[in-house]
């Protein structure tokens, strides 16, 4: 047996998002938002699943308190429903949707449990999308509008805060590839939406350092590895390619001031351009106090022409997979996190995102989900490898508390610790949950 030990001061946590997991869409004063309109959109997610009620956590946010009070976790990452607070794109709030987010962060605090906060997680107002959306930069002024007035409310007891969650699935998955909402397949769409979401993310920053001097603002980009297939620069370069799509286009501007001209070379060659206004640079590469990392696979690719943007081809072949499909890929964990420390120096690293998707069913009360405590002992071991190499790991949150909405595949994938019935939405902890605990009380566990 090997025992795993954690540094003292790393943070324990467990994540979710509003749009997941808060149902009562309709309630509140909440407005639509464009997961909603993608939602009932026949075609677009598996059985046609929405998030309507979701796990209804929006009536049962008190149980879920005491699960992660339970759970002995020292922080909570949660979304605030952007259309669920504001009542227009003007700055004028909704005091019921206000309500709801205060007394959950009452409950947090009064359990011990530091809240963490994400602004953006995809779930924007409808009345944006129908300006353009994202596309549009009046919506980085409503989004502004809508950070201030969360830091207003907020920000005497919420210190740590996350402006945008995954910036390459909000813009280059959702307008490119377009499995996510608003669902287009526009390259320069993917573009300027990824733009004007660092803008946003920028203009954030910028204000709340007047407003909560004493808090911590970052961002959570995600990534996955690619391992080239071969020692060959083709294999070498096309990997690099992939992963700078990831990696450097959202890092590059926040921590050095400039887009990856390779990228844009590529771009270019598509008619595809980044749109880049005085200014908006230096807005987007002001000092942050974090980063989020969310990672959850990874895989072997090589070169292939005229395959996708990149000429890359993943290999998936060859490794576990968890029920969504994504390979088990640990070694991918470790490698990233050292490689953005290569990249970018000591910036604090929060891993805001870890987690396994299995679709184990309750019996007998009990749910035995034994991938997933294998799927976090590996990445965990390999998080702990990467903390005793040097990088500034500050806490570790796991994706995700409880099953939920899962975006395109609707309520057919569990990514939970806790399980949730989605016709009575009893919750029900599954050894993984049981698990965790022992992890969050003891800071180590046994391989
Ligand atoms: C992330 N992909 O989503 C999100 O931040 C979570 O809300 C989500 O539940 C979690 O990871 C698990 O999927 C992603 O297809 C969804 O590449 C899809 C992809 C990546 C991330």
């Amino acid at each position: 047996m090997t025992t795993i030990q954690f540094p003292k001061d790393l943070k324990w946590g467990a994540a979710t998002a509003a749009y997941q997991i808060e149902g009562a869409a309709n309630k509140g004063g909440r407005r639509p938002s464009i997961w909603d309109t993608f939602s009932h959109t026949p075609g677009n997610v598996k059985n046609g699943d929405n998030g309507d009620e979701a796990c209804d956590s929006y009536h049962r946010y008190e149980e879920d308190v005491q699960i992660l009070k339970e759970l002995g976790v020292d922080v909570y990452r949660f979304s605030i429903s952007w259309p669920r607070v504001m009542k227009d794109d003007e700055g004028t709030l909704n005091p019921e949707g206000i309500a709801y987010y205060r007394t959950l962060i009452q409950s947090l605090i009064t359990e011990g449990i530091e809240p963490i906060i994400t602004l953006y997680h995809w779930d924007l107002p409808q009345t944006l999308q129908d300006i353009g959306g994202w596309e549009n930069r009046e919506t980085v002024n409503a989004f502004q509008t809508y950070a201030e007035a969360m830091f207003r409310e907020f920000g005497d007891s919420v210190k740590k805060w996350i402006t945008i969650n995954e910036p390459w699935c909000a813009s280059f998955l959702s307008n490119y590839i377009g499995v996510h909402a608003p669902g287009k397949q526009d390259l320069q769409a993917g573009i300027d939406v990824a733009h004007h979401l660092l803008l946003a993310h920028g203009r954030a920053v910028e204000s709340f350092r007047g407003m909560v001097p004493d808090g911590e603002i970052g961002y959570a980009p995600n990534a996955d590895w690619l391992e080239p297939y071969s020692n060959s620069q083709e294999d070498i370069d096309a990997c690099k390619r992939d992963m700078q799509w990831k990696i450097e286009w959202f890092m590059d501007p926040v921590f050095k001031g400039e887009y990856p001209a390779l990228l844009q070379d590529i771009f270019a060659k598509h008619n595809a351009y980044v749109k880049v206004e005085e200014g908006d640079l230096e807005t987007i590469s002001q000092p942050i106090d974090f980063m989020g990392i969310n990672y959850y696979s990874g895989s072997i690719a090589r070169h292939k022409k005229d395959n996708g943007l990149f000429d890359v081809e993943a290999i998936w072949d060859g490794y576990d997979k968890t029920d969504i499909g994504w390979p088990v890929y640990p070694e991918g964990f470790y490698n990233l996190l050292t490689h953005i420390h290569q990249l970018y120096g000591d910036v604090p690293i929060y891993i805001t995102e870890n987690g396994a998707c299995y679709n184990h069913e309750v019996e007998n009360g009990m749910v035995n989900d034994q991938e997933r405590i294998d799927y976090l002992k590996q990445h965990l071991t390999a998080l702990h490898r990467a903390i005793k190499s040097g990088v500034p790991i500050k806490g570790y949150i796991l994706w995700s508390l409880m099953d939920n909405f899962e975006w395109a595949e609707g309520y057919s994938k569990r990514f939970g610790i806790v399980h949730v019935n989605y016709r009575t939405f009893e919750r029900t902890k599954k050894e993984s949950y049981y698990w965790y605990q022992k992890v969050t009380h003891n800071n180590w566990f046994e391989l």
